[in-house]
């Protein structure tokens, strides 16, 4: 190219960060990524069928039509030097063993809430803590409603204090942002304390 000084040092690209959006079945993981992501997502869902029937537990999410079954990928650009690469994995507990593998490399993870059935993501903070990964909570209030506030939310999940509890609408790309950032500087926290 005209100009360019093959000597000089390429320079820097940003920082890329590997962030995993966790949770049970359908809390909005695959919304959230959707939302947020600065590109078209990658999604890997499947049409829920009658097969799922007895097995797949849609109370509260009936309109739910498809389901992810292996990951969704997404990116964000934070700043002109750091930019999240965002894995979504799936809900349901006949693919968690997928978990693992794309768990690797992680920095952190949100781990998604559905606040009218928490119980569905007590496994995605067991997973992070026992690995000592960094995650935040992100509360997501189905249509909106948020009933309880964050640090009623931490008691009950019996979190300590150094785990951010946010509220969120998995649909709206400013309050997924507003997670991630709070992600960030949780893993920065870490690095510096
Ligand atoms: N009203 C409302 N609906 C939501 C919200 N977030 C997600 N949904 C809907 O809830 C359903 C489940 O969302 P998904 O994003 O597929 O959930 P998921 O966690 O990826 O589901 P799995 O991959 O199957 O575990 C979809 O029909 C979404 O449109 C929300 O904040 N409010
Ligand atoms: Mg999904």
């Amino acid at each position: 190219m005209a100009g360019s000084d093959p000597t000089a040092t390429p320079a820097a690209g940003p920082d890329t960060v590997k962030i995993l959006v966790a949770g049970g079945f359908g809390v909005g993981k695959t919304t959230m990524v959707g939302s947020v992501s600065e590109i078209a997502p990658l999604r890997t869902e499947e049409p829920l069928t009658v097969a799922g029937l007895g097995v797949d537990d849609l109370r509260g999410i009936e309109e739910k039509r498809a389901t992810t079954v292996a990951l969704d990928f997404g990116r964000i650009t934070v700043s002109d030097d750091l930019v999240l690469y965002l894995f979504g994995t799936p809900g349901q507990q006949r693919f968690w063993f997928m978990w693992n593998d794309l768990a690797l490399g992680a920095l952190g993870a949100v781990v998604l809430l559905d606040v009218r059935r928490p119980e569905t993501s007590f496994a995605a903070i067991d997973f992070f803590e026992r690995r000592g990964i960094p995650f935040v909570v992100a509360v997501n209030g189905f249509h909106g409603h948020h009933p309880y506030p964050p640090e009623e939310i931490r008691e009950s999940l019996a979190l300590p204090e150094d785990v951010p509890v946010l509220l969120c609408d998995a649909r709206e790309r400013e309050s997924c942002r507003d997670v991630l950032i709070a992600l960030i500087d949780r893993l920065i926290a870490r690095v510096a304390g």
